[in-house]
């Protein structure tokens, strides 16, 4: 069993206690929204711009959340200084609440808030060796059919390539959008390096990911950026590439399709970023109320 504590509707269950209707339209149609976030020495990481996307992606498909975004916030510090960690990682998640069956959002009556706060491992020790990628071969589904800027419980285009990533042994897997240009990776966005310019997407095809934001605003300082389209073989003619999330936070891309990038190992703008990304994350944040102070 997971550890940490988990808020649902109004009350603080272990993660064994913690269950929902097999009636809520996020389970039935994946109808709902999420957020994830990383808390690292006792502070949580950017909350405010994670609460800000949490609302704007329930207010894109017509989901009230059922308190103000200040109310969410002490939420989600309640539910941290509760688990007693200190650093793990926070998933908030608002759904359309139980109704009946039929996908109609009116059949249910009240949203459901669940925070749950807990740890993940997502690459491990692949931070100091770079992952190896697949180029996916489902493509991005268009923002025509769903905005990425969604971030909602609908995850399947991102779970099929992640899948074929699987099959072939891969780490990772790239998403390309329907014109064949780079849009993300399975829950990441993706940077290429070349003569020390880093390049990232526009985000009309992929998430506008805070540590995208973050990285951009770090890289700023040093290196010149440029926010535009690639395709494959700009990243398998790049000095570096790397994907950059809050669950997987920044980590090189050394191999894509079975071709090395680079020299086959993180570069030094990667390593370099990497650095200045793990003391950022470290040294700011919203602190986390202490276990005896969290209660009023
Ligand atoms: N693209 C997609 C499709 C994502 O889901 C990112 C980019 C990066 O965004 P941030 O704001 O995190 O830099 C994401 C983020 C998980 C998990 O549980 C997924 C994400 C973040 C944290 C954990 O697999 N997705």
């Amino acid at each position: 069993m997971p550890e940490g504590v988990v808020y649902i509707d109004g009350e603080f269950v272990s993660p064994n206690d913690a269950k929902i209707s097999v009636f809520d339209h996020g389970l039935l149609y994946g109808d709902g929204v999420f957020e994830g976030i990383r808390f690292y020495n006792g502070r949580i990481f950017k909350l405010a711009e994670h609460v800000d996307r949490l609302f704007a992606s329930a207010e894109k498909i017509g989901l009230t959340v059922p308190c103000s975004k200040e109310e969410f916030a002490q939420l989600v510090l309640k539910t941290t200084a509760k688990s007693g960690l200190h650093d793990g990682y926070l998933r908030p998640l608002v759904t359309r609440g139980s109704g009946d069956l039929g996908l109609d959002p009116r059949k249910s009556k009240k949203s459901s808030i669940v925070i749950i706060c807990s740890t993940i491992n997502l690459y491990g020790s692949k931070h100091e060796t770079g992952l190896n990628a697949i180029v996916a071969s489902v493509r991005r589904t268009p923002p025509s059919s769903l905005n990425p800027n969604i971030k909602s419980l609908n995850y399947l285009n991102n779970i099929l390539a992640k899948s074929e990533a699987n099959v072939k042994g891969a780490d990772e897997a790239i998403i390309l959008d329907q014109e064949g240009y780079v849009a993300e990776a399975s829950a990441d966005n993706i940077f290429a390096v070349k003569g020390g310019v880093v390049y990232t997407p526009p985000t009309v095809t992929n998430l506008v990911g805070i540590t995208r934001g973050t990285i951009l605003d770090i890289s700023k300082g040093t290196y010149e950026t440029r926010v535009e389209r690639f395709k494959v073989d700009f990243l398998l003619k790049a000095d570096e590439v790397f994907i950059t999330g809050t669950g997987g936070e920044v980590a090189g891309v050394v191999e894509i399709d079975g071709q090395k990038i680079g020299v086959g190992v993180p570069g030094p703008v990667t390593k370099d970023l990497q650095k200045k990304y793990f003391a950022l994350v470290r040294s700011t944040g919203v602190p986390i109320p202490s276990a005896g102070n969290n209660g009023h």
